[in-house]
């Protein structure tokens, strides 16, 4: 089906005439019918010759009612211009046309009513003129009576023809069901109409209604006074909502489906450039489907005059109320009290824009929009924020982007490539600056470089490997141990306490200094900590501190004791003391090199000390299977 609204001024016969094509009583309020004005909109439909379903949504043409007018005209894509041929060209035509162009409405056609009372040439000429120069462009025109009768033939065939023309809209797009009445039924409750469209809602579907976000699930669904299990848009649709207290709804909500629209109260936008130049009032009127709210303009130009802000091309919007929006939307400004501009239409760049601190931020965001394409495309948003997750692209409309960078998180290709270097220096520069640090905390790492996530830091830290390790949880410098934690890159201090344990240890290798002498030398557990990352130390445990090479020791003196050996045998092979002895054979267990039996005796595991004694075939042959074989 399709649904197509009226347009034109008051009284020039566009509810006559819905009535002419489909019987139905489009002004649906008594006090519409004494007036004889239609106030609100109506709703109609009938079968064309062809058999192609079509709704009319019928707007009031008097002034007064143009956001009512507004409301129906938004969310439909073609329009049905109605101009009398007594009354030819009004102000409410102009009006109408000027919102169908700010909404960028391209299908339609002219219908010249009245043709009964005078001659039609007069007022189509002049209509089509107008009409020429506006997002309709070129429309077909039928003069007709609703009088009469006369034209309603060739009007059907016109508007057989105009639903032929018009795109069929994607059914798996994302709905968003812009609430245009709201009444309760005794026994089913709640039930909202709209026009959908496109995307598909189907009952039992839940959507959230805007702006609370509020769960409705659909409890069943008409379209055109008929019971339906799924309507795809185009459609006109009534929907009986389970959860949602009768009066709550109201004109100017959605229905939009979870985690496919961003609801917003801040976008950027791009004003058409003809109306550069002209004042532009601080606060307009913005409307879109059947919603309205209050907006605070400002202009992302040059530096702003005193005074009212002057229209550039470009425009931040502050709403009063958060509307469910994608970029690329087209809204409308409308400003019923100022001379100089009545109605706009605007693109969507950016529907959750980088706040603007900066000094000079606003005319930069201004340049940068200004060469955005139309509609605004993925990789543009991302040079823009850098980083998005792939859900909140996707909310905001805009379909493709590059792969991930790490979890869901999608990347500037630019920015990403950027930060690599950057990573590895801020943790260099951490290194540096505290060399007894056991790293720099990804945390720390993603503040210094303004990301949105740790992930990211991980993710870098992966491609970077050779230049940034993460090992433990924490980010360091990689490179070989001797120059990663070199005692060259240890504070003096340290150097030299280190080596003042190595050279008490070079006679007696098992005789760990005790708490006394590690205290004298300043070794706390932070100091012995950083001389184990540098490889300088073997740290047992906080308080047994060995030559680095004592692993392979250990391995090579308790290899020559009868199998299995007790803690007391090993113990006097090293030539040590169980205060050392205890935790050095529990750190071999650890490691792999003993293993201890359930009778507390251990005996070696001969793989991995002979690996440990050998380590060059340890190296060779962890990496390079192959090659450690042709070694070997
Ligand atoms: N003679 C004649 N009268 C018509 C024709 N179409 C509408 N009228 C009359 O014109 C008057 C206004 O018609 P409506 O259909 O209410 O006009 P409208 O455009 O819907 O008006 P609003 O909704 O208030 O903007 C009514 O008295 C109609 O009977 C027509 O083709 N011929
Ligand atoms: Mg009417």
């Amino acid at each position: 089906m399709q649904v197509i609204a009226t347009a034109g001024h008051v009284d020039h016969g566009k509810s006559a005439l819905v009535r002419a094509l489909t019987g139905m009583e489009p002004d649906r309020w008594a006090e519409e019918r004494r007036r004889g004005l239609t106030i609100d909109l109506g709703f109609a439909w009938t079968k064309l010759p062809g058999g192609e379903r079509v709704a009319f949504v019928d707007v009031p043409g008097h002034e007064r009612f143009v956001p009512n007018m507004l409301a129906g005209l938004g969310p439909v894509p073609a329009v049905l211009f109605v101009v009398a041929a007594d009354g030819g060209w009004m102000p409410q035509s102009a009006e109408h046309l000027a919102a169908i162009d700010a909404v960028g409405i391209s299908h339609g056609l002219l219908a010249i009513t009245r043709s009964d009372l005078a001659d039609p040439g007069p007022a189509t000429r002049q209509a089509l003129d107008r009409i020429s120069r506006t997002s309709l462009g070129a429309v077909p025109a039928v003069a007709v009576s609703a009088v009469t009768g006369a034209g309603l033939p060739d009007l059907r065939d016109a508007l057989e023809r105009l639903v032929a023309a018009l795109p069929v809209p994607d059914p798996a797009a994302p709905v968003r069901l812009w609430v245009d009445r709201s009444f309760s039924i005794r026994g089913s409750g709640t039930v909202v109409t709209g026009t959908l469209p496109a995307g598909t809602v189907t009952a039992g579907q839940e959507l959230l209604l805007t702006p609370s976000l509020r769960p409705a699930r659909i409890r069943g669904l008409e379209s055109m006074n008929e019971p339906v299990t799924s309507a795809a848009g185009v459609a006109r649709v009534a929907v009986n909502l389970r959860g949602v207290p009768a009066g709550f709804p109201a004109r100017g909500m959605a229905l939009v489906e979870a985690g496919r629209w961003t609801l917003t109260r801040v976008l950027d936008v791009r004003l058409p450039a003809s109306d550069a130049g002209v004042t532009l009032p601080a606060e307009m009127t913005l409307h879109i489907g059947s919603a309205r709210t209050q907006a605070r303009i400002r202009s992302l130009g040059a530096p702003l005059p005193p005074g009212p802000p002057v229209l550039s091309a470009i425009a931040r919007l502050t709403l009063r109320d958060p509307l469910p929006l994608h970029v690329g939307d087209r809204v409308l400004l409308r400003d019923p009290g100022s001379a100089s501009v009545t109605i706009l239409g605007a693109t969507v760049l950016d529907v959750d824009p980088p706040a603007l601190a900066r000094r000079g931020a606003a005319a930069a965001a201004g340049r940068e929009l200004a060469a955005w394409p139309d509609p605004p495309s993925a990789a543009g948003l991302l040079r823009r924020h850098g980083f998005l997750r792939a859900g909140a692209l996707a909310a905001m409309g805009v379909a493709g982007g590059p792969k991930p960078v790490a979890g869901d998180w999608l990347a500037d290709p630019d920015r990403w490539a950027s930060l690599g270097g950057r990573l590895a220096e801020v943790v260099a520069a951490h290194a540096r600056r505290d060399p007894l640090a056991i790293g720099m905390a990804p945390e720390a790492a993603r503040a210094a470089l303004g990301l949105p996530d740790r992930t990211l830091v991980e993710a870098l830290a992966r491609g970077l490997r050779g230049q940034v390790l993460l090992e433990d949880g924490y980010l360091r410098p990689a490179g070989p141990p001797d120059t990663r934690g070199a005692a060259s890159s240890l504070p003096p201090r340290l150097a030299a306490a280190v080596k003042a344990v190595l050279a008490d240890l070079a006679d007696a290798p098992f005789l760990a200094p005790d708490a006394g002498r590690l205290r004298e030398l300043g070794l706390d557990p932070r100091a012995i900590a950083a001389a184990a990352r540098a490889g300088l130390l073997l740290r047992v445990t906080e308080q047994v501190v060995l030559a680095p090479d004592a692993q392979a020791e250990a391995a090579r003196i308790l290899a020559g004791l009868p199998q299995p050996f007790t803690t007391a045998e090993a113990r006097q092979a090293l030539g040590t003391t169980r205060r050392v002895a205890i935790p050095l054979l529990e750190y071999l267990d650890r490691a792999g090199i003993t293993q201890r039996l359930p009778d507390d005796r251990r005996r070696l595991r001969l793989a991995r000390a002979h690996a440990l004694v050998h380590p060059r075939a340890v190296r060779v042959s962890s990496r390079k299977p192959a090659a450690a074989r042709k070694a070997r």
